[in-house]
């Protein structure tokens, strides 16, 4: 693990995944999360749900062939940012597993369809996957690296990357899932 602020953002994605709050990380939880995701997407939007649907099996088994205990179909805290620090975050996988479910999130929660999102379809994003919104305005002011009122499709993928790689802790994309305080 590269840095405290990693493992911090990494616990934060853990208790996240883990849906049912009891502590460890199953294919149910995954199934829960791939459900909260493309229930983001409209109906009749097939192309974002199946981008979202893909990516969080794959999430899943990255998780799996990594675990240490082969006898065992789920994953404790401490596996799971290990695993995240030494196989999710490498880049081929980090391109297929959380970027394809990214551009997917991104395209679901655009509906008027013009490539960004205002801070309303954004803060959307807090609501369906159950992100507590007290903090969604400030992510969003710090995410629009350029003002204009909009998260740019490169806004929103260097929010995602540094979210998940940077060990700086002044990176605005600390803030892709609100304040890190609120975690502690
Ligand atoms: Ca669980
Ligand atoms: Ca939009
Ligand atoms: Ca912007």
């Amino acid at each position: 693990m590269k840095t405290d602020l990693q493992a911090r953002k990494f616990n934060h994605v853990f208790k996240w995944f883990d849906q049912n709050g009891d502590g460890w990380v199953t294919q149910d939880d995954v199934e829960t999360m791939a459900g909260l995701f493309s229930a983001v997407a409209e109906e009749n939007d097939q192309k974002n749900r199946s981008a979202m649907k893909r990516g969080f099996p794959h999430w899943w088994t990255l998780l799996l062939d990594a675990r240490e205990d082969k006898a065992s179909e789920r994953i404790g805290k401490q596996e799971f940012i290990r695993i995240m620090d030494a196989v999710v975050i490498a880049p081929k996988n980090f391109e297929i597993a959380v970027v394809g479910i990214v551009d997917g999130l991104l395209g679901a929660l655009d509906r008027d369809g013009n490539g960004s999102l205002s801070r309303e379809e954004y803060v959307r994003m807090y609501e369906a996957l159950g992100i507590p919104p007290t903090t969604s305005g400030e992510a969003f002011r710090r995410l629009d690296r350029n003002g204009d009122g909009e998260l740019s499709h490169s806004e929103f993928h260097q929010a995602i990357v540094e979210y998940y790689l940077s060990s700086d802790p002044n990176a605005p994309g600390n803030w892709l899932l609100g304040s890190l305080d609120a975690l502690d």
